[in-house]
């Protein structure tokens, strides 16, 4: 079987997927040392500078955090680092948006004017906290915002220095990084500076948040979770070890990567009051105390899977048919609990392909989640209705706003009249070529172990398609373990199948075309 032939090159398959996509092959394995310079980040001496004074002056300083994976992964990849110095007067307090609106409010600020906080670090968000910053400042605390959303330059908070590589001449070359990405940029460039080195770890957390944040898996967030995936071996963390005593064996890259998504969705359960997170105390935690926090985060996570799903069998009878070119919905009788209107909103756009907002009554104002393909931007959707808003903030393509009830009809007719004037037309949903064309002859269990090279798959970096012809699903399931879903596999029938990587040795068949039909 081996020989010269091109087709039994091991790298054959993953060369084609490269051009075709145009990756540098080249590139798939590089490591830390091709990240920007984290000086490029524009006012990042000053935040530093900040930080290291309150640190060399014992000041008392708290991270402000946010309730979602991205947001406590930045949380605790800023606390870690603080514990590896030595400073012992930083606390943090992760806000439950199911308890006041994002961003710093009313508890937070009373947590610390009662704390007698002298610097807030806020990581994941702040961008567009106004107004509690004004209040901070007021206390004679200095704030120092950390976030990755997008910058809205009129309303750009009064705190002592900004790092988001969103800003405007911010000369950081690469963009969508997760709040836990800027978050990680910043404990590395303090590391630098104390001549103190950030722990393997801490790329761990990044990656994980990452992933639930869906940045793009490109740039410089492929670097982070493939410098884990290549030096995993080399992991020392006590919650890391916690964790894979309770999952599968790790066996290979894609093992690794599939247990970063577990963690993120595990991390997701345990919103709690006064700044507390169940996430967060299992982090810091060690013996019985973590093993309980972790069954905690367990049973909240087994209850949301359950709602999720009836959330789901809700979109699907209200999307049934539906046939426009923007989805509104209001869910008047209140069927979606608040902390899944985002993901509901996610369910729809994946179905429906376009963009898709979800609102609903939540503490006596109406909330709304909004997320959208290519070619429409969520937060310039809302800013141009925000003269109707409380607030509102995001990303371009997932983004949330507050309203007082009776400005709903206000919004809502300033809502259409945007779409009227932004939607293009051509909504239809674009069919993807596959990324590569082969026979079966071509098609190996070498090559095709050789893509877990293009670990990890993300947002612009998907799992690749493979289109085999001339195939028999009988010969296919000989050399790998196939999975199908719902899709029916008939068997005895020559055709073409359409394939996802799943595994180095799991196939998934995304549909079979029998020969026959295609004539
Ligand atoms: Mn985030």
């Amino acid at each position: 079987m081996v020989g010269a032939h091109p087709d039994s090159d091991p790298n054959s398959l993953l060369r084609q997927i490269c051009q075709k996509r145009g990756i540098d092959q080249d590139g798939l394995s590089v490591g830390l040392e091709t990240l920007p310079d984290e000086a490029l980040l524009a006012n990042i001496n000053s935040v530093a500078q900040r930080i290291s004074r309150a640190m060399f002056a014992n000041e008392p300083t708290v991270i402000f955090g946010h309730d979602d994976p991205d947001g406590i992964t930045s949380t605790y990849v800023m606390y870690q680092f603080f514990n590896s110095c030595g400073y012992q007067r930083h606390n943090y307090f992760i806000p439950n948006r199911n308890l006041e609106p994002h961003g710093i409010q009313e508890g937070f600020i009373r947590f610390v004017r009662e704390g007698g906080y002298k610097l807030v670090i806020t990581v994941d968000n702040g961008i567009s906290s106004y107004g509690g910053v004004e209040k901070l400042n007021a206390l004679g605390c200095e704030v120092v915002i950390t976030d990755h959303h997008l910058v809205q330059p009129e309303t750009l908070p009064n705190a002592y220095a900004i790092l988001n590589p969103q800003l405007p001449g911010c000369q950081y070359p690469f963009k969508p990084l997760a709040g836990v990405g800027v978050a990680l940029m910043l404990a590395r460039w303090l590391g630098r500076s104390l001549e103190h080195q950030v722990p393997l770890s801490s790329y761990f957390w990044t990656a994980v948040g990452s992933i639930a944040d869906k940045v793009p898996m490109t740039g410089v967030n492929r670097t982070i979770v493939r410098h884990v995936i290549n030096h995993w071996d080399d992991m020392n963390d006590p919650s890391v070890d916690f964790l894979m005593r309770n999952h599968k064996r790790i066996e290979n890259d894609m093992d690794v990567f599939n247990f970063m998504q577990y963690t993120s969705r595990l991390i997701a359960n345990g919103r709690e009051s006064g700044g507390q997170h169940t996430a967060m105390r299992f982090l810091l935690q060690m013996g019985d105390a973590k093993a309980e926090l972790f069954q905690a985060m367990e049973a909240k996570q087994k209850k949301w899977e359950g709602e999720l799903n009836r959330v789901f069998n809700i979109l699907d009878s209200v999307t049934a048919g539906f046939s426009s070119n923007a989805f509104i919905y209001f869910d008047d009788e209140g069927v979606i609990p608040y902390p899944l209107l985002g993901t509901g909103a996610t369910y729809v756009l994946g179905k429906l392909g376009i963009p898709a907002i979800l609102l609903k009554q939540h503490n006596g104002d109406i909330v709304c989640e909004g997320r959208c393909g290519e070619g429409f931007n969520m937060v310039e959707a809302f800013a141009s209705c925000k003269e109707h808003l409380k607030q509102f903030g995001g990303h371009a393509k997932a983004a949330g706003f507050t309203l007082e009830p009776h400005n709903y009809d206000a919004f809502l007719e300033c809502y259409n009249h945007y779409l009227a004037g932004n939607l293009s037309h051509n909504t239809e949903p674009i069919q993807e070529e596959p990324d590569a064309c082969l026979t079966l002859d071509q098609f190996t269990p070498d090559n095709w172990r050789g893509l877990e090279l293009l670990l990890p798959f993300g947002q612009q970096h998907p799992e690749p398609r493979i289109l085999v012809e001339n195939v028999r699903l009988e010969e296919l399931q000989k050399l790998f373990m196939l999975e199908h879903g719902s899709v029916s596999l008939p068997l005895g029938q020559t055709g073409k199948a359409l394939l996802h990587w799943r595994s180095p040795k799991q196939v998934r068949v995304l549909s079979f075309e029998p020969a026959d039909s295609t004539a």
